[in-house]
């Protein structure tokens, strides 16, 4: 028998542990109930299992610890600036790079520098923060997304894919003057991590080519992608996901980071690219909002832990036990019946809200009161992503009511035994039974914008 016809297993061994607070119904009902109906506004001592997101949850390995001990905080030219540097030139193969505090410093970056008023950014769906920063640079995003990834139940392989129909409409609508780059996210996160294919790129590449459309890619969940190819696409099979990595980034222009997902630190992010002008203009821009451009708001032990995290994202064990033990969760959920969004991704299991809670209206929140009552029940903590994530539509000023109303049960690398993959199943499966009973919230603070994280709400 040969390894890989085993069961998946962790490809490390425990070290260290942090200890778990155990609450009773009653505590968890206060809880939510102070928190606004909002898991993000739950005091993290409440919570038994934390599914809230894989960002910056991740656990470090030794060596990621020692490279914090190898951090030089130095204000200008740190080691470990370079040291960074030649990991994204070895893995993701861009030319230049700028370090960011996360992901959204990068978005932001991106968007000001390349988005002029008026014009049109493509994407493989939208995400929370890309959006909202080409929003803000004056730019609409457009989605050309293939359509089977709005479908929960659609069991296509690559539903991150591009429709390249849609780009070649937005182009005869638009004209490619008007779309300054496709932002390409990933194992889409939005649409339950759902990868796209190196076919697909490719395609798109050829396209983007011939009308000068520059592709920016969203790396921060690439390498879970990249797993996919490989266990997928035809002729990948043998490919490892260093290989596939490198590859797919050579048919792109640069990317925009959060490394607090696939590089396995609490904490980072950067731009990269393979224009040296932008990067200068990047570096330039760096100085008002993040830092100095060798340090981009980070320190340099950050640093050092992600160009080790990376390295270690790459590695084929590391993805097989990853997402092993997420499709584990969404088999267990299964069992039971509940309806999650097909294939299961990479890097949490989706709740089909819409056909969990069937007699809830949309604007009803099903996605933010389901998430509430998975607290209660259990303690394990979930996120919202559906109507309250998607945000009101900035015209009509009415909630923009996506046809996903998800809750995401996002885990954490190298945190959470199998065991608690058997609890979390067991917790849901409670709430399932008494789905009936459940009624709707409704919105009691809102802010203006990325109203997920701050909104509260009140049972209707
Ligand atoms: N994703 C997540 O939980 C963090 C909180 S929700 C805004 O999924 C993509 C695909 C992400 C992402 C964050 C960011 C922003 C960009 N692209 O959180 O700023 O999933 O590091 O990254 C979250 P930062």
């Amino acid at each position: 028998m040969t390894i890989e016809k085993r069961s998946w297993a962790e490809p490390y061994k425990i070290k260290m542990v942090e200890l778990l607070k155990m609450t009773t119904r009653g505590e968890r009902e206060k809880a939510i109930h102070e928190a606004g109906y909002n898991t993000f506004l739950l005091r993290s001592d409440d919570v038994y299992i934390d599914l809230l997101t894989d960002s910056g949850t991740s656990a470090m390995s030794d060596d990621q610890w020692s490279a914090l001990m190898r951090g030089d905080e130095s204000y200008a030219g740190s080691r470990n600036f370079y040291n960074l540097w030649d990991a994204i030139k070895e893995f993701y193969g861009y030319k230049y790079y700028v370090p960011t505090h996360q992901g959204r410093g990068s978005e932001h970056m991106l968007s000001q520098l390349l988005i002029k008023e008026g014009d049109y950014i493509p994407g493989n769906m939208y995400f929370t923060t890309t959006r909202l920063h080409q929003e803000k640079a004056g730019g609409n995003f457009v989605d050309v997304i293939v359509d089977e990834a709005h479908d929960a139940q659609n069991e296509f392989q690559f539903k991150g894919n591009v429709d390249m129909s849609k780009m070649e409409k937005l182009i005869a609508d638009v004209g490619a003057d008007k779309v300054p780059y496709i932002s390409l996210e990933g194992n889409v996160n939005m649409a339950g991590g759902q990868p796209f294919s190196m076919e697909n790129l490719k395609e798109l590449y050829s396209f983007c080519k011939k009308h000068d459309i520059k592709i920016y890619l969203d790396a921060t969940r690439t390498a879970e992608n990249a797993w996919f190819i490989k266990t997928r696409e035809k002729g990948y099979e043998n490919k490892s996901v260093k290989e596939i990595v490198y590859e797919l980034c050579s048919y792109t222009d640069g990317c925009t980071m959060s490394a607090k997902k696939d590089s396995l630190v609490n904490i980072g992010g950067f731009f990269a690219t393979n224009d040296e002008e932008l990067c200068k203009k990047a570096q330039n821009f760096c100085v008002i909002f993040e830092g100095l451009h060798t340090y981009g708001g980070m320190a340099g032990r950050d640093m050092e832990a992600m160009a080790v995290g990376i390295k270690e994202s790459m590695g084929d064990d590391h993805q097989r036990a990853r997402v092993g033990q997420v499709q584990y969760l969404g088999q267990q959920l299964q069992k039971y019946g509940i309806p999650i969004v097909l294939p299961v991704g990479s890097h949490a299991v989706f709740i089909d809200a819409k056909a969990f809670l069937p007699h809830l209206d949309q604007n009803d929140l099903p996605s933010q009161t389901l998430a509430a009552e998975i607290y209660v029940e259990s303690g394990v903590r979930v996120m919202e992503r559906g109507n309250v994530s998607a945000g009101r539509d900035p015209e009509t000023g009415e909630n923009r009511c996506p046809k996903l109303e998800l809750v995401r049960l996002t885990l954490p690398r190298r945190v959470y035994t199998q065991a608690h993959m058997d609890v979390i199943a067991e917790s849901i499966k409670e709430v399932w039974d008494r789905r009936d009973t459940i009624t709707g919230l409704k919105f009691v603070y809102e802010p203006e914008v990325l109203r997920f994280f701050q909104s509260r709400f009140e049972k209707k």
